[in-house]
């Protein structure tokens, strides 16, 4: 039976538009080595980038296995580091808390949350294949009562008003406009309630997208918004930034050692870095206030 606090309506809600059909597709199909193999380290699958300084000594392994495993670790190392950065964030939280991963790839950052505030977690991706694997990692962990996955568009949740004490969005705000997020977010957090993302975003001081920029977006049919376009939407939902955080020197570290893992490049690693280095685009982070 269904309590009033727990949403069970697992059904998948179908996706609102052609747009979002082909990131459901993307995501869908999507199985990286860089992914599945840092994830099989400890079942915590993550669909973000790492922050951090990086233990160079694992490229000097002379086997090339352990050579490689080392660097497997070491990149799972820093993205979870960056999964603890946020999760810190999300304030003071209780078990009795329930929390909102919006657009939550394979649920490894609501994992990092319930084991580290006890709080309940609702994820929602477009993605039917990542919604249940996410729920098969929550069941084998025996948490599957407090974190709950679904397959739902994240403007549209459907989750009742003012029920959450915190939400996030990690590297997944450049699949939508940022009005419609935040108006979701407003309305699902109760007053007093915190939201954090992490994201990329291009840098309004360069001026328009760069080149590098529109080759990420194409990469990962996104649109990566401009830094200004956060506090503009974010002041119009009643969210007030509490922190922010600019990771872009943190996280450089995370794409150069990924550059050299052959076992694990997708193609992608240079164009983060000459991004970053030319100043066209920024790693950041904000924590905000529902008022
Ligand atoms: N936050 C996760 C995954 C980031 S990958 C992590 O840190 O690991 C981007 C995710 O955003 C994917 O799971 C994708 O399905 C999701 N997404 C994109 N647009 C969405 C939308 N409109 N509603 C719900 N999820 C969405
Ligand atoms: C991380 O996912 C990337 C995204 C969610 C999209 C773009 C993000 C930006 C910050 C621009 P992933 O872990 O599946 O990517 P990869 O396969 O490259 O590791
Ligand atoms: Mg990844």
């Amino acid at each position: 039976m269904s309590s009033p606090h727990v949403d069970t309506a697992i059904a998948p809600v179908p996706p609102q538009s052609r747009y979002q059909n082909s990131v459901a597709d993307y995501w869908n199909a999507e199985e990286n080595p860089v992914n599945l193999e840092l994830g099989r380290i400890d079942d915590l699958y993550h669909h973000h980038y790492g922050v951090g300084d990086v233990d160079w000594s694992v490229l000097d392994d002379a086997d090339p296995e352990l050579r490689e495993e080392r660097i497997t670790a070491e990149l799972h190392r820093l993205e979870h580091a960056q999964a603890e950065l946020l999760a810190g964030r999300l304030g003071p939280l209780s078990a009795a808390d329930r929390v909102f991963d919006a657009g939550c790839g394979r649920g490894g950052g609501s994992v990092v949350a319930h084991l580290r505030h006890g709080c309940e977690a609702d994820g929602v991706t477009l993605s039917e294949k990542q919604a249940e694997f996410a729920n098969e990692q929550a069941r084998k962990r025996s948490i599957d009562n407090s974190v709950r996955y679904h397959c739902r568009d994240m403007l549209d949740t459907g989750f009742p008003t003012g029920a959450f004490a915190a939400s996030w969005n990690n590297e997944s705000t450049m699949y939508v406009e940022l009005d419609l997020l935040f108006a979701e977010h407003s309305r699902l957090l109760r007053r007093g309630g915190r939201y954090v993302v992490i994201t990329g975003c291009y840098n309004d001081t360069y001026g328009r997208a760069s080149r590098e920029v529109s080759l990420i977006n194409a990469h990962y049919i996104c649109d990566i918004h401009p830094r200004s376009a956060y506090f503009r939407a974010m002041a119009r939902n009643r969210l007030v930034p509490v922190h922010v955080q600019d990771l872009t020197e943190a996280t450089i570290p995370y794409w150069e050692l990924r550059r050299q893992a052959e076992h694990l490049v997708t193609g992608i690693e240079d164009t983060f870095l000459d991004a970053y280095r030319n100043g066209s685009f920024q790693y950041l982070m904000i924590a905000a206030d529902r008022v």
